[in-house]
């Protein structure tokens, strides 16, 4: 939750500087869903080194916390919400995530090359 408030203050930074929007819809947005306690894409892969905005909408009717260790992420995404994630520039590598409330079936990997 810290990390996100970072990024949000960020961007609001660049916009009280003067930049147009564009450089905001440059940003490559990737997108996960949530059905059945699943996650599709399980891998995602995004380019390294650039900022990216992950957004997870939650198709199932009950609610799923996302969640990576590995990119410091957490968020609960109410039954047929949407969670939206703004990422640092990543490290090439392959970074986990799950549904901590379907652990068995919700994991995926975010993989940056
Ligand atoms: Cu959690």
């Amino acid at each position: 939750m810290k990390r996100m408030g970072f990024a949000a203050a960020g961007v609001a930074a660049i916009l009280a500087i003067g930049l147009t929007g564009a450089l905001a819809e440059d940003v490559p947005v990737f997108e996960i869903t949530i059905k059945d306690h699943v996650f599709t894409p399980a891998l995602v892969e995004v380019p390294a080194g650039q900022e990216i905005k992950l957004v997870v909408k939650n198709l199932d009717p009950t609610p799923e916390e996302f969640e990576s260790y590995d990119l410091n992420l957490e968020k609960i995404i109410a039954g047929g919400g949407e969670g939206v994630f703004n990422l640092e520039p990543l490290e090439k590598g392959q970074y986990k995530f799950f549904g901590e409330f379907n652990e068995d079936t919700a994991q995926g990997v975010l993989k940056a090359k």
